[in-house]
């Protein structure tokens, strides 16, 4: 049988980490033959329930699951990791600037990044779910430069599928009729969720649709909103929809995009459609070999320039911010 793979989780006891572990350990990441030796990271107060969840983890009997170990020390728990899901974020509290919420971060992304470099497996691929993902993936990466820059990912992933499914309902197909839909920009409500290149059953979905109007009062802000929507209806924030984003990330990292279709993805920036070089901002990219590319001459218009330049010009203030705050 294949060797374990070693996939570590950060804030396993999480809510999202306690609707991912499971999943991973099923065999839904890396797939059915593919066993798994779980490490997890937690903060000191949290590894007695990281302990519980990796008992119930036992329970489940799950026969890819090759281990499960729980450590509060970073370094233990990149050692060797070939994925690594940073889920353990500090989140914004009341009261709390931009500024402090970035130092914090830079707290556990800066280390955490440190820790990768020194121990993770030579193939580590790295996804930043915690927020501000995308800019907790900048400091990581820094703070990594033995480390490829394009093994730093965050996810957009669950703002793509709450916009397919949003597509999805306005057009009343299914999700799988639509194709080639892109986020761009931060994990943030600045995102810019774009249906122009995107298609239905093989017909341009903008056009397909034909309400302009749906598109800007509805479609864009009900995307880039959910989060908040989720919280205001559930009582807590998005989990089951979050983990399952990752999972799906790294699953179309490892496996491929397929032919005709793209995902989109938070990556290092090349300068490609005026994205600042070094950023990590949401783009449209295929995946083949576990390697990720930025899908090239896509036409914007102005529409979609606003938007785009928007969310990156907030990815260049928290850029700017982390480094006057020495954390990059
Ligand atoms: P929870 O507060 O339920 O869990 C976070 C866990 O992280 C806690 O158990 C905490 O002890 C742990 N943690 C904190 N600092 C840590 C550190 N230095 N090392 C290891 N563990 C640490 O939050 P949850 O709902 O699971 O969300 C986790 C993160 O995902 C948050 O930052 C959240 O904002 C972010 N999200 C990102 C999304 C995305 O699309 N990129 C969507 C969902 C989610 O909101």
């Amino acid at each position: 049988s294949r060797t374990p793979v070693t996939v570590t989780v950060t804030g396993a006891a999480g809510q999202i980490g306690y609707a991912l572990l499971f999943r991973i350990a099923s065999g839904q990441l890396l797939g059915a033959d593919t066993p798994v030796r779980l490490r997890l990271l937690e903060i000191p107060q949290a590894v007695k329930a990281a302990e519980g969840t990796a008992m119930e983890l036992d329970d489940c009997a799950f026969p890819l699951l090759a281990g499960v170990d729980i450590f509060d020390d970073a370094a233990k728990a990149f050692e060797g990791a070939n994925v690594a899901l940073l889920v353990g974020a500090r989140p914004r509290t009341k009261g709390m600037e931009r500024g402090d919420l970035l130092e914090a971060n830079g707290g556990i992304f800066k280390p955490q990044g440190e820790a990768i470099n020194a121990g993770a497996a030579d193939d580590i691929k790295v996804l930043v779910v915690g927020n501000p993902a995308n800019t907790n993936a900048l400091i990581a990466q820094q703070h990594a430069p033995d480390v490829p820059a394009v093994r730093f990912t965050a996810m957009t992933r669950l703002d793509h599928n709450r916009a397919l499914a949003q597509l999805s309902k306005k057009a009343g197909v299914s999700v799988s009729e639509i194709r080639k839909l892109t986020i761009w920009g931060n994990h943030s409500a600045t995102q810019y969720p774009d249906v122009f290149h995107a298609e239905i059953a093989g017909k341009n979905a903008a056009e397909t649709v034909n309400d302009q109007a749906w598109l800007e009062n509805d479609f864009i802000p009900t995307v880039a909103k959910r989060g908040a929507a989720i919280i205001e209806a559930r009582g807590a924030s998005s989990a089951a929809s979050a983990a399952s984003a990752a999972i799906d990330h790294v699953h179309t990292w490892v496996n491929g995009t397929a032919d005709g279709d793209w995902t989109s993805m938070a990556v290092v920036s090349d300068g490609s459609y005026g994205v600042p070089e070094g950023l990590i901002s949401s783009f449209p990219v295929t995946t083949r070999n576990g390697e990720w590319e930025i899908v090239q001459g896509l036409e914007i218009d102005d529409f979609s320039r606003a938007r785009i330049d928007a969310s990156v010009n907030e990815l260049s203030e928290e850029r700017d911010a982390v480094r006057k705050l020495g954390l990059i």
